[in-house]
């Protein structure tokens, strides 16, 4: 089983991001039902680490938290963008909701992830874009801001290679505690 840890998004917000895909050429834009934002890669795991994997995500606790969406960028990889997404305002309560699933997977016997949590949502996957192009898109969507969505869960994703795209099963979905109500 492929695996991975993410946010799924309201349907709202999908829609909103997958009105953004645009005629970039090399671009493979992520249809709305794919968005999601990924806050620990797996990889393939036997089913009992999966059991294992379910039994540290389901021991975690964590409490509700707002998140808002807001900005775009590229990722690069050896000089070529390969990446296109939609940022995250900074939210605290994500990078700690981040680190105790770090934490909890480890302990569940997964090798820690070395690189740094950037969250993000992809938009699209590049192949050769052209760099002005994809300047224009980000220009013109700099000052995207989503409207703040409540995070109640985190969620178990498996991803299966469909024929055009992977497709992603959400396996187990884990409750975070309500946000505490103002007095
Ligand atoms: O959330 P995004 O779209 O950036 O690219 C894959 C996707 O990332 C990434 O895991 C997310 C859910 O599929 N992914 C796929 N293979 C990976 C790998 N070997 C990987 N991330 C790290 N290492």
């Amino acid at each position: 089983m492929r695996l991975f840890v993410a946010l799924d998004l309201p349907d709202a917000l999908r829609a909103r991001l997958a009105a953004m895909a645009s005629a970039i050429p090399g671009a493979r834009w992520v249809p709305a039902e794919n968005h999601h934002l990924t806050l620990r890669f797996i990889g393939e795991v036997a089913p009992d680490q999966a059991e294992e994997i379910d039994h540290a995500l389901a021991a975690l606790r964590g409490r509700a938290f707002v998140l808002t969406l807001a900005g775009v960028g590229t990722f690069r990889k050896a000089g070529r963008d390969t990446q296109l997404w939609v940022g995250a305002a900074r939210c605290e309560p994500l990078d700690r909701l981040q680190a105790k699933i770090e934490t909890a997977l480890q302990r569940a016997g997964l090798p820690p992830e070395r690189r740094r949590f950037q969250p993000h949502v992809t938009l699209a996957r590049l192949n050769d874009a052209p760099e002005g192009k994809l300047a224009g898109f980000v220009q013109t969507h700099n000052l995207f801001r989503a409207e703040p969505m409540t995070v109640e869960h985190f969620t178990l994703f498996s991803s299966r290679l469909g024929k055009t795209q992977a497709v992603y099963t959400a396996e187990v979905d884990y409750p975070l505690a309500p946000m505490a109500v103002r007095e």
